[in-house]
């Protein structure tokens, strides 16, 4: 599907991909995370559990390699101080990445407007992590880097960016 733009506005329609982090698991939130989403009408058109290894860690959060909490952030997205499983989500919709960013609050937990989810559930660790529950993508480019990332193509209900069908060989694993 290609991106559309409504006729009377400038809003785009976005995708924003969310993670419902190891903590946000562990502490069973991923009911109250979606309800609070669904305020923003946005719909879900991709939803797996996954298990994160290092080398999607280290890829999704590239741009914070430099940062002293890196090794850190890596342990806690991978699920060493919870558990080994993050739910990724992607919402799709007008202006979806701000409506979302909007509901999950400022990135450190301690700033986060109280009422927001990284606000109302987060905390600083004593490492220095913020463990913040949620990420959500931060603008357009990096939400088509995220999504691509995380989904592919046939894992999503309507995508906004391009794809090509190829014929390859690969092993599949169906049930017995
Ligand atoms: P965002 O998640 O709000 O987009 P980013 O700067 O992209 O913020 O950081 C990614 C994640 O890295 C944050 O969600 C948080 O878990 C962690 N993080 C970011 N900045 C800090 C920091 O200064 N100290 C500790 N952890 C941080
Ligand atoms: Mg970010």
């Amino acid at each position: 599907m290609q991106e559309r733009r409504s006729s009377s506005s400038t809003m785009a329609v976005e995708q924003c991909l969310v993670l419902i982090k190891p903590d946000g698991l562990v502490k069973s939130l991923t009911g109250d995370i979606i309800s609070k989403f669904s305020e923003t009408e946005l719909i879900i058109v991709g939803s797996k559990v996954v298990q994160v290894t290092r080398e999607l860690a280290e890829e999704h959060y590239h741009h914070l390699r430099e940062e002293k909490f890196f090794d850190e952030l890596i342990k806690y997205i991978m699920g060493e101080y919870h558990t080994k499983r993050v739910l990724a989500l992607v919402y799709h919709g007008e202006n979806a990445i701000k409506k979302v960013r909007k509901i999950v609050g400022l990135t450190n937990p301690e700033l986060a407007e109280p009422t927001s989810i990284r606000g109302k559930y987060g905390r600083v660790t004593s490492k220095g992590v913020f463990e913040n529950v949620v990420h959500a993508s931060e603008n357009p480019k990096e939400a088509e880097r995220e999504i691509k990332l995380w989904f592919r193509p046939e894992e999503l209900v309507y995508t906004i960016y391009p794809t090509e069908a190829k014929n390859v060989a690969r092993t599949i694993i169906f049930w017995k």
